[in-house]
């Protein structure tokens, strides 16, 4: 995608004067050179901090706020401004952060130079809008960047294109109507945009990472944003920029869209990604607490054992773990991330090399943990994140073809050695009774030669419930192995059954399936139960009107509230799932119920694809959870339905950002489709 990119940016530069170099023309082995250290570094701290970190959450008696705080709570420019005069964090000492972040085991730290509110913690010759109009009067970055290049740790910076303070940024806020638009210049914008990148890239030494954001809105586009990218290069050629910087971004999961422009690398936000992508380099960024700014009353505080188990996760999946801590106005860390800190420290003090310059796990599933890896010589170093730590001494390493060289404990400074028995595909490590760790105690286990692991077929079907009869399949990703299975859930062995098509099922089953060569079991089993269930019948309801009624509610949600307590802003009804009972475009949740006719029996898939949540009943039963702040997601859910009609009821939210509500259909013979409004009713 580069090349075509690169193609339109050579025709965008002729059609110039100025000669911009084409960074994106950049080789997979200069773009792996550049990701190096980033890639195996693995762990950093994001540091959201700001102006809000005054009202630090509450305003108004509403204590739901935090970084968004002028936003969320409608906070008119002159009344926030006077936060300025009151900004002065004097308990602020940037060596104090930086070593608790490289304590930690961090190994960068991404600051917010400037947020969506456009305050800037540093000197800018070009804003009065910054910390130099504040009694503290310090440049934040330059102090920061300092102690982070004494102390060896890589400073990086969080810059918002979103902007609700320059005049000439748009669009404006909605409710913002105090603020007209007229003279503003977007492109004079972005001019100011850039100067402060190049004081923010050329007068602090070396910037390791641009860390772009609030490039949602649609005054942005992919062309402002290669053009940034390329500026930011110019003025320090081996920074990393996340794919923030152009408008490529799939939301919350936050990969780049096929064909989109983007950046350097992708940034799942509060979520990890079910599995990594090979040759995809990409950063899960979360919140320690539920909020970036700091909330002094948000005390969902995720645990210690939660976040080491996390940044195994991630590191298994060969991404990277951008933790999050929002400082007081006192310029202090809250005393809660400081304890979580340092006892992340504790764990990576004894476990740091099995997760830094690691690569992603070969195997697809562990029951007891994750597994990180990298080469050694003569053969590959497995290093086995055991979570749940086997009761019976046993720890079985699933469908590994290698010749095992060793096994001993990370934590064991003597390295003593544990014994390693193959029984068939598996390896078996036995391990002493107590783990030496109890969040994630990590084994190193030694195989020869480049890792060969065989992953357990993949057992598929339409759904996992059927009406009459239904066909499974099992396949496997290596062509040379063959297949066995059962139907009693037992463990397939060389006398089962030879898969050779669609396995035909007729009431509820287990099957379970196991790669086989040469009569060997090759690989761990994998199992799925298929349910035989009954259509539920159709209501028995008169009257019905096309279309189905919504109620439409404001309000500022994480996730789906329970619209039963709240009181709707309005109410009608409207021909199929759409948004356009909304009054704005953000801050907004409906419920739409109705009924929904079917033509048959059988067994149907609904679905909603949405950004944010949503969750879909049928006949009072929640079919699809689709709940939680993301970008366009789609989950599915089937029901075994009678012909007729059944009550559906969709619930939908939006906090910020992109917006979004698709309702799928998949009907008995497969047809999908965006239910159409000749399939919807409800009750007048
Ligand atoms: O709107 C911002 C939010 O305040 C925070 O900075 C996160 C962190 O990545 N990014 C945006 C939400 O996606």
């Amino acid at each position: 995608m580069k090349t075509l990119l690169t193609l339109f940016f050579t025709v965008v530069c002729l059609a110039q004067p100025q000669q911009v170099k084409n960074f994106l023309e950049e080789s997979k082995p200069q773009y792996e050179a550049r990701m190096k250290w980033w890639s195996e570094a693995r762990f950093g701290m994001f540091i959201h901090w700001g102006l809000y970190s005054i009202p630090a959450g509450e305003w108004k008696g509403s204590t739901n706020h935090a970084e968004w705080i002028r936003t969320t709570a409608r906070i008119p420019l002159t009344e926030y401004d006077k936060f300025v005069e009151q900004f002065n964090p004097v308990k602020f000492n940037p060596t104090e952060w930086v070593r608790m972040a490289k304590n930690a085991g961090m190994k960068y730290i991404v600051i917010t130079s400037k947020h969506h509110d456009g305050f800037c913690l540093f000197d800018s010759k070009y804003t009065d809008f910054d910390v130099m109009a504040a009694p503290f009067k310090r440049d934040i970055m330059k102090e920061l960047a300092d102690a982070c290049h004494k102390e060896g740790i890589k400073i990086c910076w969080y810059h918002s294109i979103m902007d609700w303070h320059h005049p000439d940024y748009l669009p404006r806020r909605e409710w913002e109507k105090d603020r007209p638009i007229a003279g503003a210049e977007f492109d004079r914008y972005v001019h100011h945009m850039k100067n402060q990148l190049k004081e923010l890239l050329t007068n602090y030494g070396e910037i390791a990472v641009l860390w772009f954001d609030g490039e949602w809105e649609s005054t942005w586009n992919t062309k402002y944003g290669t053009e940034l990218y390329n500026y930011v290069r110019s003025l320090q050629p081996n920074i990393i920029i996340n794919n923030r910087v152009g408008a490529g971004r799939s939301g919350m999961e936050g990969f780049t869209k096929a064909g989109q422009f983007a950046g350097d690398f992708g940034t799942p936000e509060q979520e990890i990604p079910a599995t990594g992508l090979s040759g995809v380099s990409w950063e899960t960024c979360m919140t320690m607490n539920d909020n970036w700014g700091f909330n002094k009353n948000d005390q969902k505080w995720k645990s210690t054992e939660d976040l080491i188990q996390k940044l195994a996760d991630i590191s298994s999946k060969g991404g990277n773990f951008l933790l999050n801590v929002g400082p007081t106005s006192e310029g202090v860390f809250p005393q809660q991330a400081i304890e979580r800190l340092r006892e992340l420290g504790d764990w990576m003090k004894t476990n740091g090399e099995s997760i830094y310059e690691t690569k992603a796990s070969p195997f697809k599933d562990l029951e007891w943990g994750r597994c990180t890896q990298k080469a050694i010589d003569g053969g590959t170093r497995l290093y086995l994140h055991v979570f749940n730590w086997p009761a019976n001494g046993k720890l079985t390493v699933p469908g590994i073809l290698n010749e095992p060289k060793q096994a001993f404990l990370l934590a064991d400074k003597e390295q003593l050695h544990l014994l390693v028995r193959r029984q068939e595909d598996a390896l078996v490590i036995d391990v002493p009774a107590k783990s030496p760790d109890p969040i994630n105690s990590v084994v190193v286990f030694d195989v020869r030669g480049s890792v060969d692991v065989t992953t357990p077929p993949i057992i598929s079907a339409k759904f996992d419930i059927f009406v009459d009869r239904l066909d499974v399949t099992v396949k496997s990703e290596r062509e040379s192995f063959s297949l066995r299975y059962t139907l009693d859930g037992t463990t397939p062995a060389a006398s089962s059954p030879l898969v050779t098509g669609p396995i035909r099922l007729t009431s509820t089953t287990i099957v379970t399936a196991r790669c086989f060569r040469e009569g060997k079991p090759v690989s761990g089993t994998v199992s799925s139960t298929f349910t035989k269930v009954s259509p539920s019948p159709g209501a028995s309801v008169s009257g019905l009107e096309n279309g189905i009624q919504y109620s439409y509610y404001e309000g500022d949600w994480n996730v789906l509230p329970d619209f039963s307590k709240l009181t709707p802003t309005k109410q009608g009804d409207i021909p199929a799932f759409d948004l356009s009972p909304r009054n704005q475009p953000e801050y907004f949740g409906l419920e739409y119920r109705g009924f929904v006719r079917v033509p048959e029996n059988g067994v149907y898939g609904f679905s909603t694809d949405s950004d944010d949540g949503s969750r879909l009943y049928i006949d009072d039963n929640m079919v699809v959870n689709n709940d939680g702040l993301h970008g366009m997601k789609e989950v599915k859910g089937a029901v075994a339905l009678g012909a007729g009609s059944h009550a559906i009821k969709v619930q939908y939210f939006q906090k910020g950002g992109g917006r979004e509500l698709k309702v799928w259909l998949e009907g008995v013979k497969g047809e999908k489709q965006i239910i159409p409004e000749t399939m919807l009713f409800h009750q007048k």
